[in-house]
């Protein structure tokens, strides 16, 4: 689908290409953004224009806070899997416990605070896809390591948590949310529309209520669901028993908006090993894509098994897949 451009973006584009600053970048970053119309034959534009916005705005606003503690990139990690989701939340919350239970990581875990210093990176299994987690410090109004803002950047979706062996679990919650709204971070339910702000970069996240293992547990849920279900999908748990973790793994992958799809050669079977994943939403052609740059051009049609069409139906390049579809390509 092709993206009708008025003239004006033109102008902009090319005054971006030639600013010398970053905050004349901004400027005709942010007109481009206006001039862009905003449908669906735009969306990979869209997508692109926001993250540009949005990391020029962070680096410009870190260039004004002065010399940097820790420099930029140091906590950089590298993307595996299917997706990438951040732990974030208050001190002493079961952040560390979570990952020691969900993957092979072993962070430090203290019935003290402030015991997770950096990022640690684990992964995650579900069924036939890995997600990458990452254990993140802890968040409180007066205290944030500046590097989230980085790490939340590279972030599918997030997991917020709620401390439920602690009166002030709310509290120190909604504390979380509003020190990363500061940074231009919203943590918002998975599926929400887009923020209109592109220098924000909205997260999906989960509320997850950790420590339902407490005694006084049921009471603080009741009320903690009071709160925030409306505003997330809210998933309890014990990091150190072990309930409600088949539940999370899900609702994980669930919220990273991406299905699996099998590739096969004619005449072979399929390869159920190791899918391909790819955003909600995509078609052959982005499929194709994904395999090899030139194959996005060169696919003309595909033969599908899986839903919404009948055993090898032969299908064009729009069509849109579904998760766990078995594809053939064909040039
Ligand atoms: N009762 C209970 N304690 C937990 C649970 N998960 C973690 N903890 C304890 O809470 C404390 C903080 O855990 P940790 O994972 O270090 O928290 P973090 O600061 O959020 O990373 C430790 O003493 C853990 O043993 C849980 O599900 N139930
Ligand atoms: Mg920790």
């Amino acid at each position: 689908m092709a993206v009708n451009l008025p003239p004006q973006y033109h102008d902009a584009e090319a005054r971006y290409r030639k600013a010398q600053t970053l905050e004349d970048k901004l400027l005709a970053l942010k007109e481009m953004w206006v001039l862009l119309p905003k449908h669906k034959a735009s969306e990979k534009v869209q997508a692109d224009l926001k993250s540009k916005i949005s990391e020029l705005t962070d680096q410009i606003e870190q260039a004004q806070a002065g010399p940097k503690k820790v420099p930029h990139g140091v906590f950089k990690i590298p993307r595996q899997g299917a997706g990438t989701v951040v732990l974030v939340g208050p001190p002493n919350a079961g952040k560390s416990q979570l990952l020691t239970q969900l993957t092979k990581a072993t962070p430090a875990v203290a019935p003290y605070p402030f015991t997770t210093r950096e990022p640690i990176p684990g992964m995650m299994d579900y069924e036939d896809v890995r997600v990458q987690l990452i254990d993140l410090p802890p968040i409180t109004s007066d205290h944030y390591e500046p590097f989230i803002t980085d790490i939340t950047r590279a972030a599918d979706a997030a997991l917020l948590f709620l401390d439920l062996s602690d009166d002030d679990g709310p509290a120190a919650t909604q504390a979380v949310i509003d020190r990363l709204q500061r940074a231009r971070r919203e943590l918002v339910a998975p599926g929400s529309p887009p923020s209109d702000d592109p220098a924000v970069y909205a997260i999906p996240t989960l509320l997850v209520a950790n420590k339902c293992d407490d005694d006084a547990a049921d009471i603080r849920l009741e009320l903690a669901r009071e709160e925030f279900a409306s505003r997330f999908p809210l998933v309890v748990v014990s990091a150190q028993r072990g309930d409600g973790l088949a539940e999370l793994r899900r609702a994980i992958f669930q919220a990273l908006g991406v299905m699996r799809i099998y590739t096969k050669q004619p005449g072979r079977p399929a390869d159920l090993t190791s899918p391909f994943t790819l955003p909600m939403g995509s078609t052959v052609a982005d499929l194709a894509g994904k395999i090899h740059r030139d194959l996005e051009d060169r696919v003309k049609s595909a033969r599908v098994w899986g839903t919404g069409v009948h055993d090898g139906q032969t299908v064009g390049r729009d069509h849109v897949l579904h998760d766990k579809d078995i594809v053939e390509l064909h040039t």
